[in-house]
C-alpha cells in the first residue's frame, strides 16, 4: 500500500534532522537519542551518566506532558529543555531544532536526548542523533525484543537497566543477548544498574570513546 502523506512527512522531517546534524557538527556536538518503554529507567540512567562523565553535557527530555524529568534533570545544574508533545508518541526533528536554540550550544560537547517513552513510534523519526541507544529493563521480561524489533533494529546499542532486580525476575540475560544480536550484529549490550552504579564503567568508557572518536574525525 503507498502510503504519499506520510512519506512527505518522514521526508520533511529527515530533511530538518539533517539541518540538526550540521549544526551541532559545527558546535562539535555529538547526540544520543534514548530509547525505551515508560518507566525503563532513562532519566535516572541520565542522570547517573551525569555525574560520572566529565564532558560539557545539556539534555532535552521528552514527554507528552509535565516537566517531572527536566526538573530532575535541572538539578544537578544541567542545561535543559522539556518539550512537551501534547500526545503525540515520539519527538521529531523540528522538535529539537527549536529545542537546540535553546541550549548553549558554544558549551556543550554532548546532548542526550531522552525520547518519549515508547517501542514503536519513535524509531521512525530521525532527529541529527550520532546514535540511538535503546533500553530494556529488566522488569519488563524478556521478550520485547521479538515483539518490536524495529526499534531495536535501529538501536547503535542496547542499555539493559535495572540488572540489580534479576535475582528476583525470570528474566534471561542470555536471551535478550542472543535476539538483539541476531538483529544488530555489530552493537554493543551494556547491563547495568542505574540504581546501584554496576555496570556503569564500561558504559562510561565505551561512550567517552564515542566522542572522542567523532571529535577527531571533524
Ligand atoms: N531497581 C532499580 N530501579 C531503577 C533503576 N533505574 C531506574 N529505576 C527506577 O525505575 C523507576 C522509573 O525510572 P525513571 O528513570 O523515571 O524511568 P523513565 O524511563 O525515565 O520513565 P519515563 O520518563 O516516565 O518514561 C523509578 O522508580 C526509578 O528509581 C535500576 O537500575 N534499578
Ligand atoms: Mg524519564
Amino acid at each position: 500500500m503507498n502510503i504519499p502523506v506520510l512519506t512527505d512527512i518522514l521526508s520533511a522531517n529527515n530533511l530538518i534532522a539533517e539541518q540538526n546534524r550540521k549544526l551541532l557538527d559545527d558546535h562539535r556536538i555529538y547526540m544520543v537519542n534514548l530509547l525505551s518503554s515508560p518507566g525503563a529507567g532513562k532519566t535516572t540512567f541520565i542522570e547517573e551518566t551525569i555525574k560520572r562523565l566529565d564532558l560539557a553535557i545539556s539534555v532535552i527530555e521528552g514527554d507528552v506532558a509535565s516537566d517531572v524529568d527536566a526538573v530532575r534533570i535541572k538539578k544537578l545544574g544541567i542545561p535543559v529543555v522539556q518539550i512537551n508533545t501534547g500526545g503525540s508518541c515520539h519527538l521529531n526533528a523540528p522538535m529539537i531544532q527549536k529545542a537546540l536554540e535553546n541550549l548553549p550550544l558554544h558549551k556543550t560537547d554532548l546532548i542526550f536526548i531522552e525520547n518519549v517513552g515508547n517501542l514503536i513510534c519513535p524509531a521512525g523519526y530521525k532527529l541529527g542523533e550520532n546514535i540511538s541507544l535503546v533500553m530494556n529493563s529488566t522488569t519488563e521480561g524478556d521478550d520485547k525484543i521479538l515483539k518490536y524489533p524495529g526499534i531495536f533494529r535501529v538501536a547503535t546499542s542496547l542499555i539493559i537497566n535495572k540488572i540489580d532486580l534479576l535475582p528476583y525476575l525470570d528474566y534471561s540475560l542470555e536471551k535478550i543477548n542472543e535476539n538483539f544480536l541476531k538483529l544488530n550484529p555489530q552493537a554493543r549490550i551494556f547491563p547495568l544498574s542505574s540504581k546501584t552504579g554496576e555496570g556503569f564503567d564500561e558504559w562510561i568508557k565505551w561512550i567517552r570513546t564515542g566522542v572522542d572518536n567523532f571529535c577527531n574525525k571533524l
